[in-house]
């Protein structure tokens, strides 16, 4: 039995970020540019089941992190807290192997190993970025409320204290 359902169908919604809407958060802005001057790589796909956007529902993403590197850092997710009321999330890994960072609004900072069947606590009031440090798909199922609503912005201004590079090892 496959742990996660058919991630193509039935979805409710599906985002596609590509390296252009991700180009602030790498540090090598030449990376970026001398990418993107020859293509616009998808970086990762989410796929959401349909449910409603409120409290006593739970969000039910499955996200395909494709492998890859700007510069010498690792692809990721753009990361992001939650807002009201800063609500938790269990990510489950299916495919795959990476690092979830996980940050508070002080600044804290943890790391946990993602794989198949593992599973990483994001508790309430931390943000959470998945890298994928593999040479293949990184896929994982994340759970939390319906209601969460995501703030992007907090990243976007201070980023995570930690950035995954590859340094041969
Ligand atoms: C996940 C994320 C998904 C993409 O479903 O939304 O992995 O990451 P970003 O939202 O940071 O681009 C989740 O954490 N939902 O709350
Ligand atoms: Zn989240």
């Amino acid at each position: 039995m496959t742990m996660v359902p058919n991630i193509k169908e039935p979805y409710g919604k599906k985002t596609c970020r590509r390296l252009s809407d991700l180009k602030e958060y790498f540090a090598d802005r030449k990376a970026v540019e001398d990418i993107l001057s020859r293509d616009d790589p998808v970086i990762y796909e989410v796929y959401e089941h349909p449910v409603p956007p409120e409290g006593e529902h739970l969000i039910f993403a499955t996200t395909v992190l494709l492998p890859g590197k700007v510069g010498d850092e690792f692809h990721f997710t753009k990361g992001h807290f939650h807002f009201e009321p800063d609500a938790a999330e269990v990510i489950i890994g299916v495919e795959g192997a990476g690092i979830v960072l996980l940050q508070n609004r002080a600044g804290e900072l943890r790391q946990e190993q993602l794989e198949a069947s593992a599973a990483v606590y994001s508790p309430p009031g931390w943000a959470h970025r998945v890298v994928n440090t593999s040479n293949r798909n990184l896929v994982f199922l994340s759970v939390c409320r319906a209601d969460v609503g995501h703030d992007y912005e907090t990243i976007i201004a201070k980023g995570f204290a930690r950035r995954v590079v590859d340094k041969g090892d």
